[in-house]
């Protein structure tokens, strides 16, 4: 039996070097452009074309008939999907999945809303392909998948919340915390999937530090950890060094955010996604 993973792009995986997997984009547009986030975006191009871009800028979440082409064939199916809470993207696939199971009898697909985006998502996606791998029926991989995600958190720390507070993902009082210059906003993903600020903090060792108290706070005892960067690489690599050092931390990974992920946590804005 083959199982397909597929997630949308706010995962930041656009494959997986094994089994079966298809990432669904979400979009980035301007009243000029369009940014289709399916990994072959330039997203560097796209951070300094909305840099100087004076207009309103905006995001879309896949349609039901864009998770539909996903599924493909398939019998099985996982999917993992950002926030309900701030996105349509769960309630679209939602759709998809019944008109799915509706047309292909004998077919399932599975849901996840992962109350996060980013590296959370990630954790999720390379934990349901070990799951697969070990070669678990797909009901068991439901079970373990669901109480594999009590166990991932996700922090973040924000040089700005424009995007976020323009597109109404955030209250403007949260924003202008991290508008003043050289001040970070420091938060999680709370337990119904939205932003929730923690601490606000002046300059990038102070933003470290207090990721890694949190980390420890939230009950971090050494598992994966994957930090997704927005063009902040120095300080992604200064922080898995702490993790390292501090928290015994071993299986970690930097990568860049994808341009979804990229547009709202915005030019150093940092995602860290656990196993507590
Ligand atoms: O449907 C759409 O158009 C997409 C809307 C996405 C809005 C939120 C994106 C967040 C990206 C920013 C920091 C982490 C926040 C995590 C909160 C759960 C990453």
């Amino acid at each position: 039996m083959s199982i397909k993973i597929v997630a949308d792009s706010s995962s930041d995986v656009y494959k997986l070097e094994e089994g079966i997997y298809e990432s669904v984009p979400l979009k980035i547009i301007t009243d000029e452009r369009e940014y289709i986030d399916d990994g072959k975006c330039n997203v560097e191009e796209m951070a300094d074309y909305l840099a100087s871009y004076k207009g309103k800028s905006s995001t879309a979440c896949p349609a039901p008939g864009d998770w539909l082409k996903a599924f493909g064939e398939y019998k099985k199916i996982i999917c993992v999907t950002i926030t309900s809470n701030l996105s349509g993207s769960y309630n679209a696939a939602l759709v998809a999945k019944q008109q799915y199971e509706e047309e292909n009898p004998g077919s399932e697909v599975f849901i996840v809303d992962s109350l996060s985006a980013g590296p959370e998502l990630g954790l999720i996606v390379e934990k349901i392909q070990e799951f697969i791998k070990e070669g678990n029926p797909f009901e068991t991989i439901k079970e373990k998948i669901m109480e594999y995600k009590k166990k991932t958190s996700l922090l973040f720390t924000l040089e700005s919340l424009n995007n976020l507070a323009n597109n109404g993902r955030v209250s403007r009082t949260v924003a202008a915390v991290a508008g003043i210059l050289g001040i970070r906003l420091v938060g999680k993903a709370s337990d119904e999937g939205t932003l929730e600020p923690l601490d606000k903090v002046r300059g990038e060792k102070k933003a470290l530090n207090t990721l890694i108290k949190l980390m420890k706070e939230m009950g971090y005892k050494g598992g994966k950890v994957r930090i997704n960067h927005c063009f902040n690489l120095e300080a992604a690599q200064k922080l898995k060094a702490l993790i390292e050092e501090k928290l015994s931390g071993k299986d970690i990974k930097i990568a860049q955010t994808g341009a979804l992920c990229s547009f709202y946590a915005e030019k150093g804005g940092m995602l860290v996604g656990f196993e507590r």
